[in-house]
């Protein structure tokens, strides 16, 4: 290849790259924008609160083991409602004070707090006129410390949102969970054994609730629904209800049926998921700072601030936020080795904020071998965890002219850029970096980053694996996540048309025939929709099957490609018309290679 063309390919392959990643920050709902409070915002804190914290993980001499959840302690040991009932009478939490919980969430840089409105325990921690069992006409408490946190929040500026449980709730005979009790509770979470109780619940408790908190607190940034709901239908209608009384307020992923087509304006991760990433629609992890949610007076196995400012990076390197909890005591205190945690975590982003804040995620198709990156127009920030022992922090792939570079820490000192023969950026550090847990390079370039794309190589058995990950989607195509099961959730979807492109750079190293097997999973009725496979002058053509569910992932062979030269090929998977739905939920494609006889 002559020089120009080179590098006429390489601008090629740098905008495909840069295309794909500047995505990951496009609605992922197309009538719907996601707020710049959200999208910028990237942190927020998680309150888990209610009479399970007066327990703090103990019941008549029974304890809620290391690793296991406080809130669910009720459940746990089947404690009788009546029962339950007298430690929520004797709820009285005197501490509580709205503006110091606030005022920490704050100082510790984030802007959004979600409090526990109603968790699985039934007690609404609000006044409700639906119920009775609520904080302030059950308690001697007498206060409502969702009005109280709701006005705290709106003088500081921070948005205020409500998690409900909108399934769950043992205090209810017609809800899901409480087999203990009562007869008539829902008891599986797949299909619901009393659907006109269930019914019966969802108005008489569960909307009314939900109306109560969209039309008395103020607006709300978000309500963050759990643990999924038997149909979407049902899920779409609380979705609705959030959005016509609060045209503003999010709802999050946890909205409908885990295992159908996903609802809510933004995906919640699984509990403390860690995504690898390239999650292309807005996402958001719920994560505890120590094993717990709610209060556990034996719970100490805290995350270090460290840990923590690490987590909140890699998150937001990932396009996601970072939903971090706290489990206040009983008596309405939040843990002391919480404060500290965040408070060192808000020393860090009082420095580092413009690396984190309003940031989209890393240009770059893979991990960084020494930390992660953000970046925001033409700055990329360059987040070191592990501080290069030769003092020279290698960057490959970029390929824009470095104008600058500097530390966050200190914008005066500029730093030594270099390229190196295999064109990787090389800038020169001070020996010590200014932060052990974190420190942040900026480098201003010459216009948005053009990175070179992920290429694939083959395994050593030859094999070529073509997933998410390394993918690169284009049109409607979108990497996503889907909240069934607990491993394997991520798929992309939403392809529709012919442009609506998933693509892969893979590297021949050994020419030969391959088997192509592809994973995807497709519901009855997408049976229509045919797709084409194409490397080079190669097409594999085939019709969809169903797989009889929304994430039912099959595997089957499809064809064959002769790769018979050595170097760098393109294999694109894309509907071969336009559909009415999806094409498929695709997983992965696997290239085998064939024997000389097969
Ligand atoms: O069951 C709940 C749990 O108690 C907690 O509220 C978490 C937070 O994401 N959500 C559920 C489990 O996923």
């Amino acid at each position: 290849m002559n020089k120009l063309l080179a590098a006429l390919v390489l601008v090629m392959f740098s905008c495909t790259s840069v295309r794909e990643k500047n995505r990951a920050v496009d609605p992922p709902r197309e009538n719907r924008a996601i707020p710049a409070w959200f999208r910028d915002g990237k942190f927020g804190m998680f309150i888990h609160w209610g009479p399970y914290s007066i327990l703090g993980g103990e019941w008549k001499g029974k304890k809620i083991e290391q690793g296991d959840i406080a809130e669910w302690i009720m459940h746990k040991f089947q404690i009788p409602v009546e029962e339950y009932r007298k430690i929520a009478a004797a709820f009285n939490p005197t501490k509580f004070n709205a503006r110091e919980w606030v005022a920490l969430a704050k100082n510790a840089g984030m802007k959004y707090i979600i409090i526990t409105a109603k968790h699985h325990d039934g007690f609404a921690m609000f006044h409700s006129k639906v119920s009775p069992y609520n904080i302030v006409d059950y308690t001697p408490f007498g206060r409502d410390p969702l009005k109280e946190l709701s006005e705290a929040c709106a003088e500081a500026g921070i948005k205020f949102c409500v998690y409900y449980s909108h399934r769950e709730d043992w205090e209810h005979p017609y809800a899901y969970g409480n087999t203990w009790d009562f007869k008539t509770s829902q008891t599986n979470l797949d299909a619901m054994d009393r659907p006109e109780l269930f019914r019966k619940y969802l108005d008489e408790k569960a909307i009314p609730q939900l109306q109560e908190l969209l039309t008395n607190y103020g607006p709300l940034g978000i309500v963050w629904f759990d643990r999924g709901m038997y149909n979407q239908e049902q899920g779409k209608s609380f979705a609705g209800l959030v959005h016509s009384l609060q045209p503003d307020g999010l709802v999050n992923g946890r909205v409908g049926h885990y295992d159908k087509e996903l609802l809510g304006d933004y995906q919640s991760l699984t509990d403390n998921g860690m995504p690898s990433g390239g999650i292309e629609e807005y996402w958001e992890s719920p994560q505890t700072l120590n094993d717990t949610w709610g209060y556990s007076k034996f719970d100490q196995n805290w995350k270090s601030p460290d840990v923590v400012i690490r987590k909140l990076v890699s998150v937001v390197s990932k396009g996601g936020n970072y939903l971090l909890n706290v489990g206040p005591t009983g008596e309405g205190v939040i843990p002391q080795p919480s404060i500290e945690i965040l408070t060192r975590v808000g020393e860090w982003i009082r420095q580092n904020g413009e690396s984190v804040y309003g940031t989209a995620p890393s240009p770059f198709p893979s991990e960084l071998s020494w930390g992660f990156s953000t970046m925001k127009g033409d700055h990329l920030y360059l987040h070191v965890f592990d501080w290069p022992e030769d003092g020279f922090l290698k960057l490959k792939g970029l390929n824009n002219r470095v104008r600058k570079a500097y530390l966050l820490a200190d914008k005066s000192a500029h730093l030594h850029v270099k390229r190196d023969e295999n064109r990787q950026v090389v800038i020169r550090l001070p020996k010590e970096p200014p932060d052990k847990i974190d420190s942040v390079i900026v480098l201003e370039i010459s216009g948005r980053p053009e990175v070179d794309p992920f290429v694939i190589r083959q395994e050593a058995d030859e094999s070529i694996s073509l997933d998410y990950l390394s993918a690169a989607t284009f049109g409607k195509a979108v990497k996503r996540f889907n909240r069934k099961g607990e491993e394997e959730q991520f798929h992309i979807s939403k392809m529709q048309g012919p442009e609506d492109v998933i693509e892969w750079h893979v590297r021949i190293n050994s020419p030969g025939r391959f088997e192509v097997l592809i994973t995807y999973a497709a519901i009855p009725g997408w049976e229509d929709g045919c797709y084409i496979v194409k490397s080079g002058g190669q097409k594999i053509r085939s019709a969809v099957k169903s797989t009889q569910g929304w994430y039912e992932y099959k595997t089957e062979s499809i064809g064959r490609f002769n790769l018979s030269e050595s170097g760098e090929t393109t294999i694109r998977l894309y509907p071969e018309k336009q559909l009415g739905h999806y094409l498929m939920y695709f997983k992965s494609l696997g290239l085998v290679p064939l024997k000389s006889n097969q």
